[in-house]
């Protein structure tokens, strides 16, 4: 018989085996039945449920994935491993009796629907909410019990209205450090207005203009423009935030050279709260990798600005993280763009100026300006990579150390940047590596103020390579006043500290790598800023009626883009090209004046800061979120004392952009009192990736990865061999599954398994298509289990079930249990395997009461089969409210052993242990017994026998 006609000939024997037309059925079913019914509807015991005692009472668990963007190439495989973890955890949540809220959104501006705009006329708005009713197909046949009510989009009108709400909250507050939080900036008018708080400048505020007014304010608000310089992408067409260039200083996407550039663009500033974003991540619950790289993002430095002489009057400002080498500091580097290089540059170079220094120039003047073109054109990045050859050029000038009292040059070089601490360095080349390249590189003094701990002795001219150790004494740095000499660093750094603080020419201060966040980009397809300015240029908000401010429809989606070298060109935004648009005559509470639109849009991450709590109350036309829906949800609790969604599933890459910029979104809206969680996201988990075989030909192209033919273990693409590597899951490398293959070809239940069961969720695992039918399989054994192939009528009994089976289902509850509520998926899945495979093999009826627990132990993972053998065993409700099973304890506990220790023959001990020990557990527990211890009296041991479960046999030596 051919395989066909075996294959037919069991459909026959067997129409009701569960096969993927089946699941197909019963999936579609359960499918519309829970869309009917709102299954998966989350009640807001705070809102519309607020009298229900029995939610009320339930905890609640707000179980959250990274929201995607609606990708125009759909899902593949890789994508929905969050969605279904979280599915998962979340069935089990309400299973064990929370009141659950899970939901998905979409992340929807974004550039792809831009660029795909640009280049076919269509609208991003069209193709992007065609690729979102793709993803939502795709993932509505996943099962996933997603409350829909509760989706949001960022792109909708009604969504971004509150974007752009918030950014008002934030463009008119203000941080006040003292307070220690943000507030409103009506509060500063005031005090200015009343004097309780000085002008800056001493200046008086009525007598301002309201041009001043609002420069001044801006330099307070948490939300202001500035020229500071800017990434600026010409061939992009538009400005970057550090966190999109890359490590060589080009675009992320697109690899296009980047500039620094004077821009007049929005900030954000995030840097007020660099102390409480460090702080505050004590309290959450995220992976500490994730922890780390926020803290080293933020960069917090502890240090000292000292103030170096030049001149009768000026000064160097330095910041220096290591101010107790201070007596080491033989020259000084200004960054090129420092403003007191025009000023202390003298007309001519000093007598006896060494050749190495002037770079061969005539003048200082001459060699500081040629210098300052050379370093514009590289990147903060380029400029800072340790292994490039130091340059740099003598400004003529000599500042006085203030410790030693020797005059030393200052140089401008470029691996000094401006952007950090005061863009000023003391250097000291025998103790730091780049200060001692540039030192060798332009004949520089050093001197050695920290004892080395090798052999190589306190004469720095003779190192081939500076000493920058913090365990160390120093050396060589006393005057008639400080002696730091034989100090630890930490001290030395303490004393001198106070000693600069004393005589005014230096304090203790803590510099932050962290940066404002340029929060403006030159595109089409963002949130429009609700900002107008008046005729003198001054930005006013729109007021909250206004909004939302709608994007208006262009015929040109695309920034205007640059020959990509070309660093000396300026944005031009494609809102600008609207000119009714921009230009509007508005009653903004004075009367009806003329105003131009800001034509930025917002970047990317701004809907993301927030469609937590959106999710909330979506459909809030009042307010953001009603205050008691969101105190209920994401409010402080026990062990969350910032509050925040329970728990957070997404990729590891977002470790500081989107989680950076939304906790520091909340800790705004919190100071402002709008909700009640100083945190978005208390756990924070981070799948890993599924990747995917790669195949690629002679050239190295890869080739259709379904097309692959395998012949004793290689592997060939048209007859020709390729080579086989792991690597992403994608359309590029042509080795993209959809779950829709999956699903037509095994059913969702299928794909659920075995996602969940191809390792800890938070390992990267391969793809393996082969490999899916073993999940198949065990939804057809659990069939069988429960339904007669041959009549689709459940089988079970009313006997009562055997003691081994009790044991093996207890077991399985309770390990599965744990292990589902610990996000341990695939052990979970390995112990209903175990329990099921039990069952197949004692064969006959099911026990009632083992069926029936045996399908609400599979349900979280596997919801459609499970609702279709619950109805079938009898049920007219839903498993989705139903309660988990609960373990028996008497049967989970493995029945004991006793295991007889001898020592030389003779009994010493007697151990209780699980039937199923192995010999090493049990030698461990032996050797460990406090009897056995005590009679070996320290002798060693020659030799242990042990025969698990029983006996122990210990000869000494
Ligand atoms: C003297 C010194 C001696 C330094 C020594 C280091 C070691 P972190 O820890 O990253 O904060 N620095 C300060 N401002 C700089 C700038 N704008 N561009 C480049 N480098 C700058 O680094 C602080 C140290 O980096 C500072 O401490 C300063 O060099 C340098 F043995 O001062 B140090």
């Amino acid at each position: 018989m051919s395989e066909t006609n075996t294959a037919a000939a069991a459909e026959t024997a067997a129409p009701h085996r569960y096969t993927a037309a089946m699941a197909a059925d019963i999936e579609a079913r359960w499918q519309d039945f829970w869309d009917a019914e709102g299954t998966y509807a989350a009640p807001n015991p705070a809102g519309d449920l607020a009298g229900d005692p029995a939610v009320v009472a339930r905890p609640k668990k707000f179980i959250m994935d990274m929201f995607p963007y609606p990708s125009g190439s759909g899902l593949h495989v890789g994508h929905p491993l969050g969605y279904i973890a979280t599915d998962v955890y979340a069935r089990h949540q309400r299973m064990t009796g929370h009141n659950v809220l899970h939901t998905l959104g979409f992340d929807a501006f974004g550039l792809p629907a831009e660029q795909h705009a640009v280049a076919t006329g269509t609208h991003p708005r069209v193709s992007t909410e065609a690729a979102m009713d793709n993803m939502k197909r795709q993932l509505r046949r996943l099962g996933l019990g997603h409350d829909k009510r509760r989706s949001i989009a960022t792109i909708d009108p009604e969504y971004y209205k509150w974007t752009q709400w918030i950014f008002l909250q934030i463009f008119n507050s203000w941080y006040d450090a003292d307070a220690q939080q943000a507030r409103p900036i009506a509060e500063l008018v005031a005090a200015f207005e009343n004097g309780t708080r000085e002008v800056p400048g001493g200046r008086d505020w009525a007598a301002l203009s309201a041009a001043e007014r609002s420069d001044v304010l801006g330099e307070y608000r948490l939300a202001y423009a500035s020229d500071a310089p800017v990434n600026w992408c010409p061939g992009l067409g538009t400005v970057l935030a550090n966190e999109e260039v890359t490590a060589d200083g080009r675009s992320e996407r697109g690899n296009f050279p980047v500039f620094k550039s004077k821009l007049r663009q929005w900030n954000m500033r995030i840097t007020a709260y660099a102390d409480r974003l460090l702080d505050d991540l004590d309290a959450l619950d995220w992976p500490d990798a994730i922890k780390l790289q926020q803290r080293n993002w933020i960069g917090r430095s502890e240090g000292a600005r000292v103030d170096f002489k030049v001149g009768d009057t000026d000064a160097i400002t330095v910041f220096t993280t290591r101010q107790d080498t201070l007596f080491g500091a033989t020259y000084m580097v200004l960054a090129p763009e420092h403003e007191l290089v025009d000023t202390i540059v003298p007309a001519a170079w000093p007598e006896g100026t060494h050749d190495v220094w002037t770079g061969g120039h005539a003048s200082p003047a001459e060699a500081v300006a040629k210098y300052r073109a050379f370093a514009a054109s590289k990147s903060d990045v380029e400029r800072q990579a340790d292994a490039k050859e130091k340059t740099g050029v003598f400004t003529g000038a000599f500042a006085v150390n203030p410790v030693s009292g020797e005059k030393v040059p200052v140089f401008i070089a470029d691996y000094v940047l401006m952007g950090y601490g005061t863009g000023a360095i003391m250097a000291v080349p025998a103790h730091d590596t780049r200060d001692f390249a540039f030192a060798r590189a332009f004949e520089l003094p050093m001197r050695c103020v920290v004892q080395p701990s090798d052999d190589r002795g306190t004469d720095a001219s003779t190192w081939d390579e500076a000493f920058a150790s913090y365990e160390a004494k120093l050396v060589n740095s006393a005057n008639g006043e400080i002696s730091l000499d034989g100090l630890g660093v930490v001290e030395a750094k303490a004393k001198m500290t106070d000693w600069l603080t004393e005589r005014g020419i230096g304090e203790g201060t803590v510099n932050f790598r962290l940066r404002d966040w340029l929060f403006s980009r030159q595109r089409y397809w963002g949130e429009p800023f609700p900002i107008v300015y008046d005729e003198d240029g001054v930005a006013h908000p729109l007021p909250e009626s206004m909004l939302p401010l709608e994007l208006p429809e262009v015929d040109d989606y695309s920034p205007r883009t640059f020959d990509a070298d070309d660093a000396d060109t300026s944005p031009e935004t494609p809102l600008s090209r609207n000119e009714d648009w921009v230009n509007v005559e508005l009653d903004l509470g004075d009367g009806v004046k003329k105003y131009r639109r800001e034509t930025n849009t917002m970047p990317n991450w701004a809907g993301s800061c927030w469609y937590e709590l959106r999710y909330l109350d979506p459909h809030n036309s009042e307010k953001l979120v009603d205050p008691a829906i969101e105190q209920y949800w994401m409010g402080p609790r026990e062990g969350m004392p910032t509050g925040g969604v329970d728990l957070y599933v997404g990729g590891a890459e977002h470790a500081v952009l989107h989680l950076l910029y939304a906790r520091f979104w909340s800790k705004v809206l919190f100071d402002l009192g709008h909700i009640s969680s100083a945190e978005p996201f208390h756990k924070l988990y981070n799948q890993g990736m599924i990747q995917a075989y790669v195949y690629r030909d002679s050239r190295g192209f890869p080739v259709p990865a379904a097309e692959i033919e395998e012949r004793d273990g290689k592997f060939f693409f048209e007859g020709e061999p390729v080579k086989r590597e792991l690597g992403k899951m994608g359309k590029s490398l042509k080795n993209a599954v959809t779950p829709d293959e999956i699903c037509t070809e095994y059913g969702a239940d299928t794909l659920r398994l075995y996602e969940m069961a191809m390792g800890p969720l938070d390992v990267s695992r391969p793809w393996d298509t082969r490999a899916v039918v073993g999940q198949y399989r065990l939804l057809q054994r659990l069939w069988r289990n429960i339904v007669d192939e041959a009549t689709g009528e459940v089988t079970v009994t009313d006997a009562e079930p055997d003691e081994a089976t009790l044991r093996a289902l207890h077991k399985a509850i309770d390990g599965a249990g744990g292990d589902l509520a610990g996000l341990r998926f695939n052990t979970a899945i390995a112990k209903i395997t175990e329990l099921n495979n039990h069952l197949t093999k004692a064969g006959g009826p099911l026990p009632r009461p083992v069926a029936e627990q045996l399908v609400l132990l599979i349900a979280p993972l596997a919801p459609h089969i499970a609702e279709e053998l619950w109805r079938k065993l009898g049920h007219t409700d839903s498993v989705v409210h139903r309660d988990f099973p609960v373990a028996d304890p008497a049967y989970v506990v493995d029945e004991a052993v006793t295991c007889v220790v001898q020592i030389k023959g003779k009994v010493k001990a007697r151990l209780e242990v699980p039937p199923s020990i192995s010999d090493d557990e049990l030698e461990k527990l032996a050797l460990a017994d406090e009897a056995v211890v005590a009679a070996l009296a320290g002798a060693g041991i020659r030799k242990v026998i042990v025969r698990a479960p029983k006996l122990v046999n210990i000869v000494p030596a």
